[in-house]
């Protein structure tokens, strides 16, 4: 049932004023003996040590990256390293209260938060459940060279199996977390609850709360952290992503039984800096980035800021955070203060601050002083600490020279085809869990099922094309799909803007809104980085995603989560993760040059998505039905122009029950022998045109062949109807510089060489912004501009008379202008 939120003027008009509270600073001032019902001895003890690992593992990689060497032991590391010496206490009570079912997100700077929460989730863990997870990753590809050098219990190999996993993930080497293909600044490890790490400052604000998302949609215990530096504050998806987990519904409009609030925290790591500009003075306003929990809802994100010069104020946050979460109060903002001692990375020459500045630091550093604060509570002696800590050293160098070890730590094989064979997973995925999908009706009540049982599902009937209001078309093929799935797959869940109530913006999803549950089909904020991030996030958990960009020209504001998260994560993961994700995005007309775009190529240029556009009901069913069985990512763009278009290219119609259509295949939909137009999207339709009046005007019978998809792409088609015809017109609607067609007629050029009678010839649409409707005629490939290009380029029709400008000299002239 749609929604019913009322706007009463005589309340928003009312005079009031906005409540706000204080937002608390460093407010922490217990001390260790007023914490001793907390912690045991031992406990205080592995903080301490804990922080003792992080600070040697990350002094080993600067001593290599500076002078080639440590304690001795020579070694060139490539690539980057960027520390967080000082962040140590941050890190280890970021990390100290969370087990295995909490799922930790970072950035750039996070060696420490994979190896504090590494070693948290392990020491929580049982003895077989651990045993099981080292023995049972790839093979015990990690755990075997630790065992050669270590003998002890199983949470101290756990230790070292977190140290040597993530030091050969840093220097590229098959027994890395991620099997080398991460690397410094991206690696993870998933059964640690330990998720991507994001070169992409701030990146981890728009994925992880599609996690937390995960968590909520899927009844699943722990809650998400998304460690972020200060200045990742100034970045657009880091707010969708906040804006995205505050959202009222989930406690206003969604099933209480689910939870409420999205378990998130954002946990912002503020060392007050960025690489060199400082948030607070400089770049950014709000003093405190605590303060911004204020501007967000009225809980303030629950917002504080606790002293991460310390591990005791952040854990101590984090055990109250927790409970809120648990009550389903989140999200949480935390700004945990602290310092990078060591610069942003090893050639940083800390020229934007004061040398005394950083003595100041280094005075208070957080690992002494812990070691003070634990000496003067009586609670260890100087020397009993020094030993230890002494001993956690010497493993960590042990861990070191282990992953520096050619032949006991091999380097990831480039040399072969394995990082192509692990960006896309290519499986058939019936459902991600057992248990029955929450429906709220039976479907064959669904309002929108029952009139597409009335509708015709062909074109044509008895040789006459059906009309409009009857013809089972392009929306409804997708409709079908999306239910199918969404009757076997428990875990897929559907967001976008507008799409609940309004039934999409498009009206493909008109039906949904009765048949599923808030927590499975929901308006999301106009946050399209947020709507992408959050679907990389949801699926690294393990589950289905629908995501929506209403425009292709939207593209850009969800840029980075398209681009570097949803095509890289299965690849960066080392293959150990899928993508299910279908991001469907509708491609306009008539709404000139923001919303009329149609940018296929710009995705099919990133590796790692698979990129389709089908056009005719049958095939948006059958393609949506294959892209929402499988693991990767797919982005489906939609047509508006024929979004309403009946099935005309099979007589049978679209069949009313389940079938699959291969991503990679394109399909003649229309048989001919003198020469191939291929086309992509809509232009089909301009094409068959063309077609029909080649055979009525000059007696030639054109093949068109439908792309069908942009990545990727089986050639066999296109090349046996190109070496039949000898000749061949590629149409797009896309603007004709940098389109899908320019590379596929490159590459039909090289298959095909010795059986074309002329070049392939390319029409797409004028490379302009899109014009007013009123214009469009001037700037997409019309049917004429098909058949003078034709005449000009590839062969002369008899008595043809160009009306459009289609010569190779005009093309130059174009090309000369950039235009
Ligand atoms: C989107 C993006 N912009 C810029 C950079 C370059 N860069 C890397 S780290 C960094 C500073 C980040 O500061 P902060 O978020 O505070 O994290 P910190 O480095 O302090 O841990 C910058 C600008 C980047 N990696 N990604
Ligand atoms: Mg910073």
């Amino acid at each position: 049932m749609p929604k019913s939120i009322i706007v009463a003027p005589e309340k928003v008009l009312a005079k009031s004023v906005i409540p706000s509270s204080e937002i608390p600073v460093n407010a922490y001032d217990k001390t260790i003996q007023e914490e001793s019902a907390n912690y045991s001895k031992e406990d205080l003890l592995n903080i301490f040590l804990d922080m003792c690992v992080i600070r040697e593992f990350e002094n080993t990689l600067n001593q290599i990256k500076l002078k080639g060497a440590h304690k001795g032991v020579s070694y060139n590391h490539r690539g980057p390293a960027h520390l967080s010496i000082g962040q140590e206490a941050a890190a280890v009570g970021m990390a100290y209260l969370l087990d295995s079912t909490d799922h930790i997100f970072g950035s750039h700077r996070s060696h420490g938060e994979i190896l504090a929460k590494g070693i948290s989730a392990a020491r929580k863990m049982g003895e077989s459940d651990l045993n099981s997870i080292m023995n049972g990753f790839i093979d015990g590809n990690i755990l075997r060279p630790v065992e050669k050098v270590f003998q002890g219990s199983t949470f101290e190999t756990a230790l070292r199996y977190v140290v040597y996993g993530a030091f050969s993930e840093i220097f590229a080497r098959e027994t890395g977390l991620n099997l080398g293909c991460g690397g410094s600044m991206h690696a993870f490890f998933i059964p640690f609850g330990i998720f991507p790490n994001n070169a992409i400052v701030g990146g981890s604000g728009s994925v992880a709360p599609g996690a937390a998302l995960f968590k909520r949609c899927n009844r699943k215990e722990g809650i998400v952290v998304a460690n972020i530096g200060d200045a990742s504050f100034g970045c657009g998806p880091v707010w969708e992503g906040i804006t995205f987990s505050a959202m009222d519904q989930y406690r206003k409009l969604w099933d209480p039984d689910l939870g409420g609030g999205l378990p998130m925290i954002f946990n912002c790591m503020n060392n007050h800096y960025g690489m060199g500009g400082q948030p607070n003075g400089e770049t950014m306003g709000c003093q405190f980035i605590a303060r911004i929990g204020a501007g967000v809802n009225p809980e303030q994100m629950h917002a504080e800021r606790v002293n991460g010069y310390d591990p005791l104020p952040v854990i101590d946050a984090f055990r109250r955070k927790k409970q809120i979460l648990a009550e389903g109060r989140g999200p949480v903002l935390l700004d945990t203060v602290t310092y990078r001692i060591s610069g942003h990375s090893p050639s940083d020459a800390s020229s934007y601050r004061s040398k005394e500045e950083l003595e100041r630091w280094e005075r208070a550093d957080s690992i002494n002083a812990f070691q003070k604060k634990l000496v003067d509570a009586g609670v260890y002696a100087s020397g009993e600490l020094e030993e230890a800590r002494a001993k956690v050293e010497d493993a960590v160098f042990d861990m070191f020279k282990l992953a520096i070890d050619d032949e006991v730590s091999p380097r990831t094989p480039v040399s072969s085809e394995f990082v192509g064979e692990i960006m896309f997973s290519n499986r058939k995925i019936e459902k991600f869990d057992d248990r029955e999908p929450e429906l709220l009706q039976d479907l064959s009540e669904n309002p929108r099922v029952k009139q597409i049982k009335n509708k015709v599902r062909t074109g044509y009937e008895n040789g006459k094309p059906v009309s409009k209001m009857k013809a089972y078309n392009v929306r409804d093929g997708l409709f079908e799909a999306l239910l199918h799935r969404f009757s076997i797959d428990p875990t897929m869940v559907a967001f976008g803007e507008e799409n609940r109530d309004w039934g999409g913006a498009f009206a493909v999803y008109r039906g949904l809104t009765e048949a599923l549950p808030y927590h499975r089909l929901f308006n999301s904020p106009i946050s399209e980085a947020a709507i992408v991030g959050a679907a990389v996030g949801y699926a690294l958990e393990g589950g289905r995603v629908v995501a929506e960009l209403m425009y292709a020209d939207f593209m850009g504001r969800a840029g980075d989560e398209i681009f570097n998260q949803l095509s890289k994560w299965q690849s960066m993961s080392g293959g150990q993760v899928t993508m299910p994700v279908v991001l469907r995005i509708s491609v306009g007309a008539k709404y000139g040059a923001q919303h009329s775009q149609d940018w296929t190529a710009i995705a099919a240029h990133i590796p790692g998505l698979k990129v389709v556009y089908p056009v005719t009901p049958y095939d948006a069913k059958g393609m949506l039905n294959s892209a929402l069985a499988g693991s990767d990512p797919v982005v489906f763009f939609e047509s508006q122009k024929i979004y309403d278009y009946g099935e005309l290219f099979r007589e049978e119609g679209v069949p009313e029950g389940y079938y699959e259509i291969d991503l990679s295949e394109p399909d003649v939909k229309r048989a001919g022998k003198d020469l191939t137009i291929v086309t992509i999207g809509p232009s089909l339709y301009t094409a068959v045109d063309a077609a029909n009046e080649l055979q009525e005007k000059y007696g030639l019978s054109a093949e068109v062949v439908d792309l069908r998809a942009a990545n990727p792409i089986d050639y066999d088609t296109l090349i046996a109807s190109v070496k039949k015809t000898g000749k061949v017109l590629l149409v797009t609607d896309a603007v004709e510089r940098g389109s899908v067609m320019q590379s596929v007629a490159a590459n039909i050029t090289q298959f095909c060489f010795d059986d074309l009678d002329a070049p392939p010839a390319i029409v797409g649409s004028r490379n302009w912004i899109t014009p007013a409707p009123e214009l469009e005629e001037c700037f997409f490939p019309q049917t004429s501009w098909l058949l003078d290009a034709i005449h000009e380029r590839i062969l002369p029709l008899p008595g043809h008379q160009p009306t459009t400008r289609q010569t190779l000299g005009e093309l130059q002239r174009r090309s000369r202008l950039g235009i």
